[in-house]
């Protein structure tokens, strides 16, 4: 055992980030189940802005999913995640930020909650969230096609963190089908995400929904 614990909430698209890389890197883990949308959860939560994930490893305590990525990518062994190459190296940083800034708001919890999430969970669809997450969502995915058209990341064959900072959001995007109509529109970004859908990270941290028992 790898003495790896991930605190977070299973349906977090930034948990799923922190467990794709562990899941590339092959590094077994527990997962301490923490829902920082429960105020019950919120005293046994370790990060102190009451959010997920944080990664503890043999006594080193880190949150931030983009340093949990690079924690994860260089404390165990494996393929590159980061890329040495000056220019490749500012664009996956460009590329997490981007989605962290830009994209996570709008994919997520706009599309994905008005669509997905919140019916899952009972609640009606939230049409006015919805198109102004849509709205929102087309800079956000403008500036990633860019990057996937350039091709120095989010390019399909060198798996880098910008993949698995990002793909966890397309994953919750795309299951609102304005939101795989609004991806299937950025020819670059599209071709990406049918690569990332064929590896096994991303299968083997699929969360599902929750059922309306849940909460
Ligand atoms: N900057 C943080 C963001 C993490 C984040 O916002 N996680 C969401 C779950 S997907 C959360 O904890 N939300 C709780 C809240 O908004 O109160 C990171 O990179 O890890």
């Amino acid at each position: 055992m790898s003495g790896v614990t991930l605190h977070g909430f299973r349906y977090s698209v930034y948990v799923r980030a922190a467990r794709m890389a562990l899941s590339e890197r092959g590094v077994a883990y527990r997962l301490d189940e923490v829902n920082p949308f429960d105020p019950d959860d919120a005293g046994r939560n370790p990060h102190p802005m009451n959010r997920v994930p944080v990664l503890d490893h043999g006594g080193f305590r880190v949150f931030e999913t983009s340093a949990i990525l690079t924690y994860v990518a260089m404390a165990f062994p494996g393929p590159p995640l980061i890329p040495t190459a000056p220019p490749a190296r500012a664009r996956m940083v460009q590329a997490q930020g981007i989605t962290d800034a830009y994209a996570y708001w709008p994919l997520v919890r706009q599309v994905y909650s008005a669509a997905v999430f919140g019916p899952a969970l009972g609640q009606p669809r939230d049409e006015a969230t919805l198109a102004r997450g849509l709205s929102a969502a087309a800079p956000a995915l403008y500036m990633l096609e860019e990057i996937a058209a350039e091709g120095l990341v989010l390019n399909g064959a060198d798996l880098s963190l910008a993949d698995l900072h990002l793909a966890p959001m397309i994953a919750a995007f795309t299951a609102a089908h304005e939101g795989y109509r609004a991806l299937a529109a950025q020819p670059a970004l599209h071709r990406w995400w049918q690569d990332m859908v064929r590896r096994d990270s991303l299968a083997a941290t699929e969360p599902g929904l929750p059922d309306k028992a849940t909460r």
